[in-house]
């Protein structure tokens, strides 16, 4: 019976929020969507304060929205492994765990939870079994994903209805909330979450010198350097506000993860980063603009076309091309028009890139649910 099925989730958090913003949205849908008994294993509890402050950093145990929270400690507390065992992202599970995940009878199912591409490369790569070299333990390679043939895509049951009520009729009370007014009629108001990008101070510029107003609203965080320096200010602070031009800055707090989705809907524009924030954002129905996870060896420009090329398919040529062209620039490639002109084409484009990406949620849902997938998955191994 599933409601009955007990599952560990193991997170490590490597440097930033998707880590554990990824396995905590999992963790959360498994448990009220699927009715499964999960917990769900973090080494940096403060990271995890971060995007959910109902967590408590120092408690070994904690049951939080249903989930059992375990701090993952090193030398690991002896726990008797779930039927079903995640780890997130390769996070090398605890030896001791797995030295008794190989001697539970039946095993658990063990799944590598992978990170999200749009590559075409991750349909063939999806659900592909991985013995162990020395237990005999199968792991599986789950890879979310933009098309049916993958793992599909984290979202929760209901998210379309939240967010259409949220438009209707949460917008105004969420602006004061965080102390601004409704937007003007000719105001764009973005929402900015990105590393720091050598791209920052000629979007600033660009932003400054539009002939409409533009409201960027900035949640504290690792581009809060460059923004002061760009300002010439020593520092910047949550509620703080700025303006230069046309441009009026305002530093929110970090937000939660449902509030940080309250900001996405309520934006006329989105820049994101990662992994989460960008399939949020894409769920946000706005238009946004995406920075990708800098990797080393530039694999994060394949990862950034790939994702390009499956979201402006069909949309208007001239569109697309402004699209492209600031998503491109702002990671960083080369052979780009310069910020200005990249910004310019965007709001020449706007009208039709703000309509693609109100229907695009449809185009996206095409992928399936994650959570409903990856149950599917264990439980055809389970049989
Ligand atoms: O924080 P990130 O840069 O995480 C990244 C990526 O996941 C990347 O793929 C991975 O390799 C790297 O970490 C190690 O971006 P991401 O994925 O968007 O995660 C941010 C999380 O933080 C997301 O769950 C939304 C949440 N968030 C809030 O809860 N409140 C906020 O105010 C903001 C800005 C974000």
């Amino acid at each position: 019976m599933r409601g009955m099925r007990t599952w560990d989730i193991f997170c490590k958090v490597v440097d930033n929020y998707g880590d554990i913003g990824i396995a905590w949205r999992l963790a959360r849908g498994l448990v009220s969507e699927h009715g499964l008994a999960v917990r769900l294993w973090v080494d940096d509890l403060h990271a995890f304060q971060r995007i959910w402050p109902a967590i408590a950093p120092n408690a070994v145990e904690q049951s939080c929205e249903g989930v059992t929270v375990c701090a993952w400690r090193t030398p690991f507390a002896a726990a008797a492994p779930a039927q079903v065992v995640i780890d997130a992202f390769g996070c090398t599970l605890p030896e001791a765990y797995l030295a008794a995940m190989s001697v539970q009878s039946p095993p658990p199912v063990w799944i590598n939870l992978e990170y999200l591409s749009a590559e075409p490369w991750v349909a063939e790569h999806h659900g592909l079994p991985s013995p162990h070299p020395r237990l005999p333990l199968t792991r599986y390679f789950f890879f979310p994903g933009y098309t049916p043939e993958t793992g599909g895509l984290l979202a929760e049951a209901g998210l379309a209805g939240r967010r259409a009520a949220f438009v209707q009729s949460g917008v105004a009370a969420f602006w004061r909330q965080l102390g601004l007014d409704a937007p003007q009629p000719d105001e764009l108001r973005v929402s900015l979450f990105a590393y720091e990008n050598p791209a920052l101070p000629a979007l600033l510029d660009a932003w400054a010198a539009d002939p409409r107003r533009i409201t960027c609203l900035v949640p504290e965080g690792r581009v809060i350097p460059q923004l002061a320096a760009w300002l010439s200010v020593a520092d910047l602070r949550a509620s703080e506000v700025h303006r230069r031009g046309a441009l009026q800055l305002h530093i929110l707090p970090f937000l939660d993860q449902d509030r940080y989705d309250h900001l996405l809907w309520a934006c006329g524009l989105n820049f994101v980063r990662g992994e989460d924030s960008c399939v949020r954002a894409q769920w946000a129905a706005r238009p946004l603009v995406w920075q990708a996870y800098p990797q080393a060896d530039a694999a994060h420009w394949d990862k950034t076309n790939a994702l390009l090329a499956h979201y402006t398919e069909g949309l208007d040529e001239a569109a697309a091309r402004a699209v492209g062209g600031i998503w491109r620039v702002w990671n960083g490639m080369p052979d780009v028009e310069d910020m200005s002109a990249c910004w310019a084409a965007w709001r020449a484009q706007q009208a039709v890139i703000e309509a693609h990406a109100g229907g695009w949620c449809e185009r996206l849902g095409l992928a399936g649910r994650l959570t409903d997938k990856l149950v599917d998955f264990v439980e055809n191994k389970l049989k």
